[in-house]
């Protein structure tokens, strides 16, 4: 099984979510949601930002489904977003949202480009946060009901489909820290008792897909793939404090890995979490845990650095700080290739199920040359340390079946707005043209050879 590479049908995509790229936010009758009130708030996104026009996508899909065409981009993970179908939230369904989900797709498809589609990427219904969001015991409901729909009205094209986005974001850092939307601050209990209704969502969409898909359908799930790395790859020690750190818990910090997939795959919450959580803990069921680990095609990870850990001389494990002139992105996180090498080992050896990167990809200080062009040398050389570890664990057996690059063009980076380009394609956001950057043609040669360009 020794040099194995990437499997023939390796899924290459790219990656964007609907309130990043969109714009639009009125148009055809959308509904708010929880993001579009975020950036009316003063002084909490970069320089007053909004995502009102983003990319203009909504008006320019065609234009950025043939720029992907010609890389010979043949995955594509987008969002829908949900207050375009049903504006409130819940009840009437807005036909014109519908249209414009069925234009892309058809558009897509076209291009021999494969939808991945996102149910839920960030960007919940205001209406229901305003009838307690997440916190409402009837929020898994409303989420099941909005998959119904996306099932009668698209799943005769898609068959791939993504449920929720990194749920450790939307609940840390929207209802614990309030860097994102909705920014509200919760008592523990509440953000584990959202946490629970957004695992019930999980699973009721994965009901609702098997039950109303009118093919058979491939479902992933999209967490955080929150992990630290041995320090000396070479050590036993390191290697196994590595391990037990990636599935740890700790108190009064939801941001982890295993308080959020173990339910999922083995239908029962982490019993170091439920420790370490204790009386904040919600109430919960055998009924419950059966609803949130229904089956499930692959587990998707979005993996963007990790924590280096070693095994001190009494057996503790220790962060080791970064080296004096380590490679820092512009987001202040720190590089760290190997994290594609022991994120899908890790986490297929605890859940044994196919890996899917979902998102990987970093911010670069981009700019126009002089020649019109933009060098990114910098980006491509993250993506090609990180693919090259990626490479090895395929090479090694792992089962991993798809790369999604974050992103396809710059966006909304949420709180930071446009100060962060993350996209192999440059977006000049007061023009709307597009350039192809170079780490975009570099992508497309890795997608010719399946890698083996690496
Ligand atoms: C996330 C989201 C993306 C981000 C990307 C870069 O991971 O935060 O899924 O929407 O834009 O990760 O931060």
């Amino acid at each position: 099984m020794i040099n194995k590479g990437f499997c023939k049908d390796f899924k290459w995509g790219v990656a964007t979510a609907a309130y990043q790229i969109e714009g639009a936010p009125n148009e055809d009758g959308k509904g708010l949601s929880i993001w579009d009130m975020k950036c009316k708030r003063p002084g909490v996104i970069f320089e007053n930002q909004v995502g009102d026009i983003a990319c203009d996508h909504y008006h320019k899909y065609k234009e950025d489904i043939k720029i992907m065409h010609d890389l010979g981009i043949r995955n594509y993970r987008m969002s829908i977003s949900w207050t375009r179908i049903l504006p409130k939230g819940t009840g009437s369904v807005n036909q014109k949202g519908l249209q414009f989900y069925n234009n892309l797709i058809d558009e897509l498809l076209k291009n021999n480009i494969e939808p991945f589609v996102t149910i839920f990427h960030w960007d919940y219904p205001q209406s229901l946060f305003e009838k307690g969001g997440w916190l409402n015991s009837e929020s898994s409901n409303w989420f099941a009901d909005y998959t119904k729909i996306l099932m009668d009205s698209f799943s005769d094209k898609v068959k791939s489909w993504i449920t929720l986005n990194e749920p450790q974001c939307f609940i840390h850092w929207g209802h614990n820290s309030t860097e994102h939307a909705p920014g509200i601050k919760l008592a523990c209990p509440e953000v584990l008792l959202a946490a629970h209704n957004v695992l019930l969502s999980h699973g009721k969409a994965v009901q609702t897909i098997r039950s109303y898909s009118k093919q058979p359908a491939t479902i992933g799930y999209a967490p955080v793939g929150e992990l630290s790395v041995p320090f000396d790859e070479q050590r036993d020690k390191d290697i196994e404090v590595a391990k037990k750190e990636t599935f740890s818990v700790k108190p009064l910090n939801c941001y982890n890995s295993s308080w959020w997939i173990d339910p999922v795959i083995f239908g029962k919450y982490p019993q170091e979490g439920l420790d370490a959580y204790g009386f904040a803990v919600p109430n919960f069921n055998d009924n419950d845990m059966k609803i949130i680990s229904q089956p499930i095609d692959y587990l998707g990870l979005n993996i963007y650095f990790a924590k280096q850990v070693s095994m001190d001389d009494t057996g503790k494990t220790i962060e080791i700080p970064r080296e004096p002139g380590h490679w820092f992105t512009p987001m202040g996180w720190p590089t760290e290739p190997k994290s594609l090498y022991w994120g899908p080992k890790f986490f297929q050896q605890r859940y044994n199920k196919p890996i899917m990167i979902t998102e990987n990809g970093t911010a670069i200080i981009d700019c126009v040359s002089q020649d019109k062009k933009i060098h990114d040398p910098q980006r491509v050389e993250y993506l090609r340390r990180y693919l090259t570890q990626l490479k090895k664990a395929a090479n090694e057996g792992i089962d991993v079946r798809g790369y999604f690059l974050w992103s396809l063009m710059d966006n909304f980076e949420w709180a930071y707005g446009f100060s962060k380009r993350f996209g192999i394609v440059y977006t000049d956001f007061t023009t709307q043209q597009r350039i192809i950057k170079d780490s975009g043609y570099w992508y497309k040669n890795v997608i010719e050879t399946n890698g083996k360009s690496l």
